[in-house]
């Protein structure tokens, strides 16, 4: 099935509904890919990454130039980055979005590098994308830390990666959706729309993309920050939609982990030498950085009385109160203190998330929450990469069977469902794209 979705240097998440290589797939995918082919899962990695930006970012999407125009839409007309986005160092020779998706990459890197170290070094896999993880990282710690406490902020739904999440909602709403008849959706296609977001989603989506475009794709530091131009003064307006979210945060960090065994592995001296090298310091460092920004997502957005991470509006500095899966993925985290892990573990398997009990595999939200919609993408279904990440995180943290159970559940509800973009969380049946990239990918890898 993942043959089927290869172009010939990457993956496509759906040959019908996606038909681009997407950042945060094609890191799942590589994860998945290393067990038949470490070689093709290195170039997924290297294709994605040889698409990065000047500043350091790794846009969403990397257009083939082979598909038509109409058959996704935001397309490249839309982002238009070899010209909107010359200032942040869009690449010329290739057409991108211009937004980013949550940084899973020196994860999948490490992973697939560990899968045949002998080729990977022969071919130079870790030294080619060393520096480019590097500034990855950097400018979502630098130039996304727009809240100023050290944690990462994404400025568009997609960037986060789950949509139409009811914890949008609240700061979605605060965006004039673009007028419905400026654009058509391709997604519609090739899905019914109770499946799908809505127009109104659609239309935010669209303004708020739009207006990141018309900046040029520049960050602002802060939510309103003066900038000096030429001879005059201007200020880079703060997007509507600014959130630190639990996810992408805690991806970030366990990349950061990965990103230091990869430098600790790089570094590694020919003989064992007697003192410690800098380079290896240099790996240390970034793992104390890892656990400090653990502590940071912890002091940012743990509830306590939920017993679940949230969403940080940074418009009103308040946090989301929806309960998203987005919630549980801390877990993925080895330096999340043992009450907190044991807490999340008490919130998957309780009555909002149902694990164990009433679902066989996680919702995307709350199932007791009022926007709580069965079959609506980010809404209710559950999906398969926010549950491998919760299968990780049970296994880190000793919750063997839980382990056990919802890697069978995955594993049952990927193959029955012909490897669906998502299931019903209670009975795992299927809804979306068949034969979905990650879904088959991470299945592979739950059965080495
Ligand atoms: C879109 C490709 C992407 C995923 C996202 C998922 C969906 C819609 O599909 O996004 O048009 O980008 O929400 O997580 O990366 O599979």
């Amino acid at each position: 099935m993942l043959w089927a979705n290869w172009t010939g240097t990457s993956t496509v998440p759906s040959r019908a509904l996606y038909p681009h290589q997407w950042s945060w797939d094609s890191a799942f995918i590589a994860i998945g890919l290393r067990h038949l082919s470490p070689l093709r899962a290195q170039l997924e990695l290297e294709t994605l990454l040889s698409a990065q930006w000047g500043d350091g970012r790794v846009p969403h999407i990397v257009f083939n130039d082979a598909v038509p125009l109409d058959a996704y839409f935001p397309g490249p007309d839309f982002w238009r980055s070899a010209t909107a986005g010359r200032r942040a160092g869009a690449p010329a020779h290739l057409q991108t979005s211009g937004i980013v998706q949550p940084p899973v990459h020196a994860l999948a890197v490490w992973l697939v590098h560990r899968a045949d170290p002998g080729l990977s070094r022969a071919r130079s896999f870790l030294a080619r994308l060393r520096p480019r993880l590097t500034a990855w990282h950097r400018y979502l710690l630098d130039a996304r830390d727009v809240g100023g406490a050290g944690l990462a902020a994404v400025l568009h739904p997609w960037e986060q990666g789950m949509d139409n999440s009811p914890c949008w909602d609240g700061p979605l709403g605060r965006v004039e959706p673009a007028a419905p008849g400026g654009f058509r959706r391709a997604d519609l296609d090739h899905g019914v729309p109770e499946d799908r977001p809505t127009d109104t989603d659609y239309g935010r989506y669209v303004r708020l993309a739009a207006e990141y475009r018309d900046r040029e794709y520049i960050d602002s530091a802060g939510p309103s920050t003066p900038t000096v131009e030429g001879s005059g003064t201007s200020t880079v307006e703060a997007p509507a939609f600014l959130v630190e979210d639990p996810a992408f945060n805690a991806l970030l960090i366990a990349s950061e982990y990965a990103l230091a065994l990869i430098e600790a592995e790089l570094d590694r001296p020919a003989r064992p030498a007697r003192t410690d090298r800098p380079a290896k310091r240099a790996a240390r460092v970034r793992c104390e950085r890892a656990r400090a920004l653990t502590e940071t997502l912890v002091a940012r957005l743990w509830d306590p009385e939920r017993e679940i991470f949230l969403c940080r509006d940074l418009r009103t500095d308040a946090l989301l109160t929806e309960r998203g899966v987005t919630g549980l993925i801390p877990l993925v985290l080895p330096a999340l203190p043992p009450r907190i892990a044991a807490a999340l573990v008490r919130t998957a398997c309780g009555p909002h998330f149902g694990l164990g009990g009433v679902t066989r595999l996680v919702p995307s939200y709350d199932l007791t929450g009022p926007a709580f919609d069965l079959r609506r993408y980010w809404r209710g279904p559950a999906w398969f990469n926010t549950n491998w990440l919760v299968e990780k995180g049970l296994r880190l943290h000793g919750e063997r069977a839980r382990a056990d159970a919802l890697r069978e559940a995955v594993l049952d509800a990927a193959g029955a469902s012909g490897f669906a973009e998502y299931v019903d969380p209670y009975t795992g049946e299927g809804c979306g794209a068949r034969g979905f990239g990650w879904t088959a990918a991470l299945t592979l890898d739950l059965l080495h």
